[in-house]
């Protein structure tokens, strides 16, 4: 066991909201949210950033995201559509050094809460 957080929480060695886990990938809700709903969809296998993570694994997460975010407009309780972003290394603000992709559900109208 390595000291990163969403080991941790793939593990369940550390809290959070999951929403979704299958053997590849596991989702779960950001611990600081920028509109409700706002989820996290990671591999299971730690990769540090994206040129660390197989590909076909990559390709598991955008399909959970592609699902989440769908599933979130179909609901329409919390959005109208979603920004799907993966911040990839330091440079690009990646402050959690484990592959992921924002699933962010949007509203017309809404604003970000930074
Ligand atoms: P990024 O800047 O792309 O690396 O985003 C990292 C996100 O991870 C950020 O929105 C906050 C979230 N986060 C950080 N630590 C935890 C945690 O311990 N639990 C959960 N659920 N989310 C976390």
């Amino acid at each position: 066991m390595n000291d990163c957080v969403f080991c941790l929480i793939v593990a369940g060695a550390a809290p959070a909201t999951k929403v979704y886990e299958d053997d590849a990938v596991c989702a779960f809700l950001d611990i600081r949210p920028v509109t409700r709903g706002h989820t996290l969809v990671v591999p299971k296998a730690h990769a540090d950033e994206l040129e660390d993570l197989d590909p076909e694994l990559g390709a598991e997460v955008f399909r959970v995201g592609h699902r989440l975010a769908r599933a979130v407009r179909r609901g329409g309780l919390a959005g109208d559509g979603a920004n799907l972003v993966v911040n990839d290394g330091t440079a690009a603000f990646q402050t959690v050094g484990h592959v992921h992709l924002h699933v962010v559900p949007r509203k017309h109208g809404d604003k970000l809460s930074f």
